[in-house]
């Protein structure tokens, strides 16, 4: 392993062409090109290692929901030919073997400052550039600054009276103890039933003594058949990456190769329908979803599928009355975050699992050593919160960022995030998000999404470059017209009928937008080469200390 660099330079101020935040899976990509183009290049990573979401989601039964053969690079065809995936969905301890591989293999870590935040960045207008101070005090200097920071990144404690007093250990899914939780023998509660829960219950199920899922709002989940890759499957997948990768790319909305749908939910009869929705729940995984092609257009071609997914609970689910409670009814399938999971279900046939309904009543106050619900104290030695993440925007929130005129980030996105393509927000030059709101990002396979803005980023830094232009920005025009589109395109669906972490409906006092693009990645891809061939359409670049100039039409 290559030594990670010191910022200490007889405390002198460093600078660099571009300082990238995050050394998750987007800002190893976004170095690996720059360097490749080169650039000179600093990313500063707060955890102690790469791999973004993976170095810190450890909790158990963490694993991707989009098969590994696909959420995985395609920039280096001899990694993904040589990269021996063992399982369907890698669990969360692979994918970071994974990511450490990939540090590795292209000689990453000379250029990463791990265990270190950025606090602040401000844009010096005089001089075009960035200076950015880090967690320790230190300041560096770079033209552009990339944001790498992730969707999922900011986990969220929840307000619930009484939680600092709670005796036992109280762990967060999203910053889970990298020495793991043997929780034998112990009374949990876990409080959430999001992805992260659903996943991790089954799991904590197998070794606590009882556990207590407290339960707010349930969700659909669909079985992941989670399996070992044989040999021949891995040699399917490398076999055909070529158009796998091309049709994820170009053509899938969510960044998946799978079978497309050709007809809608009620162009069909009910047995035939029911024959699909069999063999999509037989197959396992997000792709239920693609059974038709109007699910999340139609609320009465979703309702088929939802009563659908509530039948498989009450099959699944013995205790009729834990069966209803666990049967979404307040959004339609698939506007909240499709979970999937290894016996979510089943497990609450376990005598050692109670599910705790707090959707009327909440949770009025936790107790040294319990939870009280409806005057019933619910007696537990560790907590488990399934809460979720202040999605999208949180993560760059945490951070002083301080554009033209001084004006904050955070000031600027008061009523909701603003950006142009997900990529830049006016007032904000030279600063780059990968999968910034606005852009498809959590609605697809993240590695598709998180390769397309990189490739993007370093194409449009090498333009910049060759026309000696220092200075890149959003155009409010631009900006605006894309806002609309993205909000326009999300209503003509029915995503926006759920309260979901997609419309920021979980964090309280967030402005209520639907955040990504869901105009599907091949059609959003069009439209981001569209804009760098006509010369970044709706982007104005500027040569240092001359007059601004419209590097196109
Ligand atoms: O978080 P969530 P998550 N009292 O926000 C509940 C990705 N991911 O970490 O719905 C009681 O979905 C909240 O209730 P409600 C994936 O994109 C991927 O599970 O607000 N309950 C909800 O049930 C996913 O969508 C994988 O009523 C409270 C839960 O906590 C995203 O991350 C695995 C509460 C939060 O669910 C987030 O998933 C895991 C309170 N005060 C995650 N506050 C993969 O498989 C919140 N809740 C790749």
């Amino acid at each position: 392993m290559s030594a990670a660099p010191s910022l200490a330079e007889n405390g002198r101020e460093q600078a660099f062409d571009v300082v990238v935040v995050g050394a998750g899976f987007a800002g190893m990509y976004m170095l690996h090109r720059l360097r490749e183009l080169g650039f000179s290049v600093r990313v500063f990573e707060q955890g102690s290692d790469v791999g973004g979401t993976w170095y810190w989601n450890r909790y158990p039964g963490a694993r991707c929901d989009v098969e590994s053969m696909q959420y995985s690079y395609s920039f280096s065809d001899e990694l993904q030919q040589e990269w021996e995936w063992s399982e369907r969905y890698a669990p969360q301890s692979e994918i970071l073997k994974y990511a450490r591989h990939v540090a590795e293999r292209f000689g990453l870590r000379t250029d990463i400052v791990f265990n270190t935040r950025i606090e602040r960045a401000e844009f010096d207008e005089g001089d075009s550039a960035w200076e950015v101070t880090t967690s320790d005090g230190r300041t560096v200097r770079a033209r552009f600054v990339v944001f790498a920071t992730g969707c999922l990144s900011n986990a969220r404690m929840p307000d619930i009276k009484g939680l600092a007093g709670f005796a036992g250990q109280v762990y967060h899914t999203g910053h889970w103890p990298h020495e793991g939780v043997d929780f034998s023998g112990k009374r949990v509660g876990v409080i959430g039933t999001g992805s992260s829960s659903i996943q991790s219950v089954p799991v904590i199920a197998e070794q606590a003594s009882h556990l207590f899922v407290f339960q707010r709002t349930p969700n659909f989940s669909i079985p992941a058949r989670n399996a070992a890759l044989t040999a021949d499957e891995r040699d399917a997948f490398r076999r055909n990456y070529p158009e796998i990768r091309r049709f994820a790319r170009e053509e899938a909305r969510n960044g998946i190769y799978a079978e497309p749908p050709d007809r809608g939910a009620l162009d069909d009869g009910e047995n035939t329908r029911r024959d699909k929705y069999e063999q999509r729940w037989t197959k396992g995984g997000l792709t239920f979803m693609l059974a038709y092609n109007n699910l999340l257009l139609d609320k009465a071609a979703n309702d088929t599928a939802a009563d659908f997914v509530r039948d498989k609970i009450a099959e699944i689910v013995k205790d009729p009355e834990t069966a209803r409670r666990l049967q979404p009814d307040n959004h339609p399938i698939g506007t909240k975050r499709i979970c999937v999971d290894t016996d979510y279900y089943a497990a609450f046939n376990r005598p050692n699992v109670t599910l705790v309904d707090i959707r009327s009543t909440g949770i009025e106050e936790i107790r040294p050593h319990a939870v009280r619900v409806a005057a019933r104290d619910y007696e537990i030695d560790a907590l488990v919160l399934a809460t979720g993440f202040d999605a999208m925007t949180g993560s760059l929130a945490k951070i002083d960022i301080r554009g033209r005129g001084g004006r904050t980030l955070n000031q600027k996105w008061t009523e909701g995030p603003k950006t142009y393509l997900g990529l830049m927000s006016e007032g904000f030059p030279n600063l780059f998000i990968i999968t910034g709101p606005g852009s498809p990002s959590v609605l697809s396979n993240m590695i598709v999404s998180i390769e397309q803005h990189v490739d993007w980023i370093a194409d449009c830094l090498a333009f910049l470059r060759k026309r000696t232009m220092t200075t890149m920005e959003a155009n409010r025009e631009a900006e605006e017209q894309w806002v609309a589109h993205v909000n326009d395109v999300a209503h003509q669906t029915l995503y926006p009928q759920a309260n979901s972490w997609y419309m920021g409906a979980n964090i309280p006092g967030k402005p209520r937008i639907f955040m990504p693009y869901i105009g599907g990645v091949g059609a959003y891809r069009k439209i981001c080469d569209d804009v760098a061939a006509k010369g970044y359409d709706g982007f104005t670049m500027t040569a240092k200390a001359a007059e601004r100039v419209a590097a196109t039409s």
